[in-house]
């Protein structure tokens, strides 16, 4: 080891100098950073990066371009464990370990993992610094890249450490890409990470810690983001009554001025980024950003559900995005931007499948290879991603960073559903809007793993890969929410689906024309909609949302009728098979909706 192993750390933080000391002595780096968050860190990490030819510089300004292992594209739900004392307090949705066992497993890959390779420690803060909603993590990494995304993505840096101070709690994410150099070995451009088999995610709530092993690659490795702010949080948020949850946050302002702050949980692929950065269709109205992945919600002193946004950037899926599907997403990707497996025009910028404009020839692909028009397989990998500042997005609320968060006045619901579930419902109360919440499923293509195409995938509130703890307890804590303040500092709970198909096309058009169904929602905030109750809870009536010009009347009554059939059908796999999957654990309320529903239905 040289001599920064040596030099003293920037904290007097005993716990934080003794887990370092410790991490070191397992992992054997060259030497050790610690993390200041400056500017003038980023660009001589970038500037590594690029000697190495890990990183490409791009025509966009502060801009790099990053091609991964094609084995390390996304995150390994498979590898993935909460390793909680009991098995039962991980329960039926998570892959469970015997918290020492996995340490062992771990410890043994751990053991000399960063030789040849400098050990960064990145002091990070999810949310505003001092916020009493925000919380502080500290990761060690052997990866620049990472310590590049999580300036980014957090709020990295030395203000972390001063507000941690000598005493103060953080939660230890130890990370490593599991490929150590021999003596004068290098990565020589090739992206480092271990096999599938070797990677672990590894997340111990009890102990409020994160170990990731043998991928660079996005959640998996930027561990502020699903580790911590989903994982751990949401095991944190049930202890302490608030809740840590996969959704956007956005303010909607009506023509008048008055304004609503919405959170929405949709599961991935289901197009939250471009929800939150909506630009509506309705003139008058306004939709502003406040964050588009995850959400912390706790009861401020007014009894009122209050949200910030923990992270600092987007990591957003590229493909797809576009001037047309989100150019508030394009306008944020302008500049300081790191791109991931994208494709690289031969003018040294980005381009992917879906941005709606002709590539520049030629094109190098994803591998670095040669592409071609009308190849069978795609330029970018469809996981492609950008890592952008939030502060850069035109749409960005001025809010984005209170650090009492923003009032939520509404939450949404969905999932990408041809048939069945209408355009928008309400939830008659809390609890039954906790049912809509807990049902949400997505339908699965034909693509999608070997699951039976046509069947509904469930993943409640969106959160089935980010729950840390038994997702039958959580179910609990939501209904329990629901009795810490009166019903109506409540937010109102609506179930939607932009994805209805008729004749294997979309019904609705999506993406800006959104802002009709957001506009009913905030009427029915303010107590001024036009709505029927129903079977399934309270609708829109078949005047109260005014229609885009490529939907008819016909068409729109369609995607708001009560399917009783189809329904019928979705009560009965709920019965059968997604609710028994929760034993004694599933909430007597939620069997009383789905009791309720079904009486409905056939009266
Ligand atoms: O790779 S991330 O987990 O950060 C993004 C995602 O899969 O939703
Ligand atoms: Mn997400």
């Amino acid at each position: 080891m040289n001599s920064n192993t040596l030099s003293p750390a920037p904290t007097k933080n005993k716990k934080l100098i003794f887990w370092v000391e410790e991490v070191s002595a397992m992992t054997q780096p060259d030497q050790i950073i610690w993390c200041d968050g400056s500017q003038s860190e980023y660009n001589r990490l970038i500037h590594e990066l690029v000697e190495q030819g890990m990183a490409i510089p791009l025509k966009r300004e502060n801009s790099y371009l990053f091609r991964t292992d094609p084995s390390d594209v996304a995150r390994v739900e498979n590898r993935t464990y909460i390793s909680s004392l009991k098995k039962e307090d991980a329960g039926p949705t998570n892959n469970w370990v015997e918290p020492e066992e996995l340490k062992s497993t771990m410890r043994e890959l751990y053991n000399g993992c960063m030789k040849g390779r400098t050990m960064y420690v990145i002091p990070f803060s999810m949310g505003p610094i001092g916020s009493d909603i925000a919380k502080i993590g500290v990761e060690i990494t052997d990866s620049a890249y990472v310590v590049t995304n999580m300036h980014i993505m957090t709020r990295v840096g030395s203000k972390v450490l001063e507000t941690l101070g000598e005493t103060g709690e953080f939660i230890p994410c130890l990370h490593s890409v599991g490929k150590p150099l021999k003596e004068g070995e290098s990565d020589d451009g090739k992206w480092p990470c271990a096999p599938l088999d070797k990677k672990y995610i590894s997340h111990f709530p009890e102990e409020r810690l994160i170990w990731s092993y043998g991928s660079g690659y996005g959640g998996n490795a930027l561990l502020g983001k699903k580790c911590l702010a989903l994982r751990i949080a949401s095991s944190l948020a049930k202890e302490e009554g608030w809740m840590a949850e996969h959704m956007l946050i956005l303010k909607l302002t009506n023509p008048s001025g008055l304004r609503k702050y919405i959170a929405a949980a949709f599961p991935s692929a289901c197009g939250k980024t471009n929800l939150a950065m909506l630009v509506p269709t309705i003139p008058g109205w306004k939709v502003e950003t406040v964050g588009d992945d995850i959400a912390w919600m706790k009861f401020g002193a007014d009894g009122r559900l209050r949200a910030i946004n923990p992270e600092a950037g987007f990591f957003g899926v590229a493909p797809g995005t576009s001037e047309d599907s989100n150019p508030n997403a394009m306008a944020s990707i302008k500049s300081n931007t790191i791109f991931s497996n994208v494709a690289l025009t031969a003018d040294k910028d980005i381009w992917w499948e879906g941005m709606g404009t002709e590539p520049k020839f030629p094109l190098t692909d994803w591998h670095g290879k040669d592409w071609k028009q009308g190849s069978d397989q795609p330029a970018a990998h469809p996981n492609a991603r950008f890592t952008a500042p939030a502060s850069q997005c035109p749409a960005i609320a001025s809010e984005w960073e209170d650090p009492n968060g923003v009032p939520i006045d509404a939450i949404l619901f969905g999932g990408r559903r041809p048939n069945t579930i209408p355009l928008v419902t309400q939830a008659r109360d809390w609890n039954h809007g906790v049912f809509m919440g807990s049902i949400v499923g997505s339908e699965i293509t034909a693509a999608a793993l070997d699951l039976k195409a046509g069947t509904v995938r469930r993943d409640p509130f969106a959160m089935l890969p980010f729950c840390g703890y038994n997702m039958g307890d959580y179910f609990q804590h939501w209904i329990n929410i629901g009795k810490k303040t009166s019903a109506d500092k409540l937010p109102k709970l609506f179930f939607v689906n932009w994805f209805r198909k008729k004749d294997g096309k979309f019904v609705w058009p999506g993406y800006g024309e959104n802002s009709r169904v957001l506009k009913w929602i905030f009427e029915q905030c303010e107590g001024l909609g036009k709505s029927k109750d129903t079977a399934i809870g309270i609708m829109p009536t078949e005047d109260a949302i005014d229609l885009p010009k490529e939907v008819s009347a016909e068409q729109l009554k369609d995607i708001l009728a009560v399917d009783t059939e189809g329904w019928l059908a979705e009560l009965k796999d709920i019965r059968e098979n997604h609710y028994p999957i929760f034993g004694d654990k599933l909430p007597s309320e939620l069997k009383h909706e789905l009791d309720k529903l079904e009486k409905n239905l056939k009266s």
